[in-house]
């Protein structure tokens, strides 16, 4: 097991368009050490959701857990939403973004379909924080943050605030 660096906005790194995963590779040893890391890197930070996007792994997948107890880790490879209703608005945060918190609009209530850790084809029925979890999650898989909702004088107040983070933690 090992922690992945995470990328930090504005890395453009950050804004790469992942691309699938090949289903037969999802069983191998060296990707199920990376949804093990990865899920390690969550935990550590801590964090609900890590998309591989912000460990600079460009395929279509991400880990989630939203429990308390983190005893209910989950898996989404190559996920698409087929169904969608109603919004809700949410405080979201991210690890690529740390300090930074902002209310988003999202679907209320999502169906995804992915594939989970096993291989295997799935479809989910969410609501709540688990959908906007799986919303913010799959933005990154597109190059997309969640500061990208702000006005752009906004993203600029807080590229600036994490900026100067960054000169007090070398500091
Ligand atoms: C995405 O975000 C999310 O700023 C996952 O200093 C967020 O795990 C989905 C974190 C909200 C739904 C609702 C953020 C940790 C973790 C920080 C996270 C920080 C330390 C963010
Ligand atoms: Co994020």
């Amino acid at each position: 097991m090992a922690l992945l660096p995470i990328l930090e906005f504005p890395d453009p790194r950050l804004r790469t368009k992942a691309v699938p995963v090949d289903p037969a590779r999802v069983t191998e040893p060296a990707f199920q050490t990376l949804l093990d890391d990865m899920f390690e890197t969550m935990y550590e930070a801590p964090g609900i959701g890590l998309a591989a996007s912000q460990v600079d792994v460009h395929q279509r997948f991400m880990v989630i857990d939203i429990s308390e107890e983190k005893n209910d880790p989950r898996v989404f490879i190559n996920p698409e939403i087929v169904d969608r209703a109603g919004d809700q608005v949410y405080q979201e945060g991210c690890l690529s973004v740390p300090g930074i918190y902002a209310d988003v609009t999202r679907s209320n209530e999502i169906t995804v379909r992915f594939v989970d850790r096993r291989g295997q084809a799935q479809e989910l029925r969410a609501d709540g924080l688990l959908a906007v979890c799986i919303q913010h999650e799959m933005d990154h898989l597109d190059g997309k943050l969640f500061v990208d909702y702000l006005s752009p004088l906004k993203r600029e107040m807080v590229r600036k605030k994490l900026a100067k983070q960054r000169r007090q933690a070398a500091a």
